[in-house]
C-alpha cells in the first residue's frame, strides 16, 4: 500500500527522536512565554524551558489534566492571539464544562496532512469515494476526516451521523469505497440495511475507517463479516487534535502506527504518574510537538493501551499503540472486583446468537453493587420458550464469572430495545452516580 509521506512515515528513528526533541524544545519556549497555565506550572516544578535537554526530559515536565483545561475555559489555554484561531472544536463534555480547543490554519493543515495520512493507511487513495458517517458539527470526527479525504484527494460524501435509511440509499447510488463512522453506528447502519432488504455484499466497500470509541476484536469480526470490508482501527482525541493521531495499516491491522513526528507518546502507571517500559499496560499520555493553537503537554487521556516498537511489515517506523481497552474513568468497579465494559463484550460476542447491541447497568442495593447486563438476541430466539432464554442467561452469567470474576445478572432483550447511537455508544448507566 502506499504511504502518504514517506519522508515522515518511514523516517529512521533516530531521525524522528532528533526531530521530536527540536519540535519539543520549540514547543516548550513558546508556550512558556505565551499560555500562563503552562509558565506557572512550570516554575511550580523548578523547570525552565532550556532545560529540556534530551527527550528524556520530557518527564522532568508536569502533566496536563482534563480539569486544567477545564479550570482554563474557554480560551485560556490557547498560545496564540483570538485573530489567528480559524477553527474552534469541543468535547462533548457528559459532566461539567465541555473542553474547547483551537486551531490555527496551520493546525489545520496538519490534521488534514495526519487524515489524509490515516486514510492512506487504510488503503484509499485520490480514487476512493468516501462515505463519512462521522458526525459534523462541534466534535471532530467529521470535520476532521473531511478535509483528510479532500487533502488526499478523495471524493468525499458528507453524510454526518442519522437520517440511517437515507445513507443506506446514498451508499446504493453513489458506490462509495469507504466508510466512516463509531463502530457502534456502523453496526445500526448494518442493522437497518438488512431491514430493508440490502445487502453489503452487493455495495462497494473495501474498507471501514472506525474509531472514537473502544471496540473489541469480537466486535472487529463481527462488522467485518456483516459489511464485507476490512476495519480499520482509528484513534484521536480533541484536546491532541482529533481523529489522525494515529491509526492501523491495512497490511498489519495490528496495533495503530502513532504519527510521531507531530505526537509524542508515552504510558504511564495510572496510580503513580511513572512512566512504564514498551509493552506494559497503563494511561496513554500525549504531547502535542508541532500545534500552534492548542499543544499539550503530556496530556493524561485516561486511555489505557501499551505500545509495541516491533518495526512493522507496512513499513512505517513510528511506533504502534494497542487497542485502547477502555478508560480509566469508565471502569466499573463491583463489589471490588475492576472490569471494563469492553471486557463483557467480548464476552458476550462469544456468544453467537447474541447481537452486539448491550448496556451494562450498574445499581447499589442493601449497599451492594449489583451489574445488570442487557443485550439483545435474535428476534426468532426471543420467542423460544422462557426455560431456554433463562438457560442461555445463566451460562453467559457463568462465563462473565469465569473470566472476569464479577458477579453479573445477564437479561437477555428483544432486538431495538437498546437505544441505537449516532456517534458514540452509551454503554453504561451508572445509577449509583444518581
Ligand atoms: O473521538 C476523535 C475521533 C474521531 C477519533 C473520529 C477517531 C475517529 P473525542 O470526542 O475528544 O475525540 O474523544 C476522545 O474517545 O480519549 C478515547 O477515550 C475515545 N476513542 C477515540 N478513538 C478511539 C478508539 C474523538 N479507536 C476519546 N478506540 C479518547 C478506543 C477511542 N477509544
Amino acid at each position: 500500500m502506499p504511504i502518504y509521506n514517506k519522508n515522515f512515515e518511514t523516517m529512521p528513528r533516530k531521525g524522528i527522536e532528533a526531530l521530536q526533541l527540536q519540535r519539543l524544545q520549540a514547543t516548550v519556549e513558546r508556550i512558556y512565554a505565551s499560555v500562563p497555565f503552562y509558565k506557572t506550572a512550570f516554575d511550580k516544578a523548578h523547570i525552565k524551558p532550556k532545560d529540556i535537554k534530551s527527550l528524556a526530559d520530557l518527564q522532568r515536565l508536569p502533566f496536563t489534566n482534563k480539569q486544567d483545561l477545564r479550570d482554563n475555559y474557554p480560551y485560556d489555554m490557547f498560545a496564540v492571539p483570538m485573530e489567528d484561531i480559524v477553527r474552534i472544536h469541543a468535547s462533548s463534555g457528559t459532566t461539567g464544562k465541555p473542553t474547547v480547543v483551537g486551531y490555527t490554519q496551520n493546525d489545520i493543515n496538519t490534521w488534514a496532512e495526519l487524515m489524509a495520512r490515516s486514510f492512506s493507511a487504510a488503503g484509499a487513495t485520490r480514487k476512493d469515494i468516501i462515505h463519512n458517517a462521522f458526525g459534523y458539527g462541534l466534535f471532530t470526527g467529521g470535520i476532521g476526516a473531511h478535509y483528510g479525504a479532500e487533502k488526499l484527494g478523495a471524493s468525499v460524501i458528507p453524510v454526518s451521523g442519522g437520517n440511517t435509511k437515507r445513507q443506506i440509499t446514498i451508499m446504493q447510488d453513489f458506490k462509495p469505497t469507504i466508510l466512516c463512522g463509531t463502530p457502534s453506528y456502523i453496526l445500526h447502519l448494518a442493522e437497518v440495511a438488512q431491514e430493508m432488504g440490502v445487502d453489503f455484499k452487493d455495495l462497494q466497500f473495501k474498507a471501514g475507517i472506525f474509531g472514537a470509541e473502544p471496540w473489541t476484536e469480537n466486535m472487529r469480526s463481527e462488522l467485518e463479516a456483516k459489511l464485507h470490508l476490512r476495519a480499520i482501527d482509528i484513534y484521536g482525541l480533541s484536546e491532541v487534535m482529533g481523529p489522525g493521531v494515529s491509526i492501523e495499516c491495512y497490511e498489519e491491522q495490528k496495533g495503530l502506527h502513532v504519527f510521531e513526528d507531530h505526537f509524542i507518546v508515552e504510558i504511564i502507571d495510572p496510580e503513580t504518574g511513572n512512566l512504564l517500559p514498551h509493552g506494559e499496560t497503563g494511561e496513554l499520555v500525549f504531547t502535542a510537538i508541532t500545534k500552534e493553537a492548542f499543544p499539550v503537554i503530556r496530556y493524561r487521556t485516561k486511555d489505557i493501551t501499551s505500545l509495541n516498537p516491533v518495526p512493522c511489515t507496512c513499513g512505517r517506523t513510528h511506533i504502534r499503540m494497542n487497542k485502547p481497552s477502555g478508560r480509566t474513568d469508565d471502569m466499573l468497579i463491583i463489589r471490588g472486583v475492576n472490569v471494563f465494559p469492553s471486557q463483557i463484550e467480548s464476552v458476550l460476542m462469544e456468544t453467537k446468537e447474541i447481537l452486539p447491541h448491550y448496556q451494562l447497568v450498574v445499581d447499589r442495593k442493601d449497599n451492594l453493587d449489583t451489574l445488570t447486563v442487557k443485550v439483545e438476541i435474535d428476534d426468532q430466539l426471543f420467542r423460544d420458550d422462557i426455560k431456554s432464554l433463562q438457560k442461555m442467561e445463566n451460562r453467559i452469567s457463568s462465563d462473565i464469572k469465569e473470566y472476569l470474576g464479577v458477579s453479573a445478572k445477564v437479561t437477555l432483550v428483544e432486538p431495538k430495545t437498546i437505544q441505537r447511537s449516532q456517534g458514540k455508544a452509551i454503554r453504561v448507566i451508572d445509577n449509583r452516580k444518581l
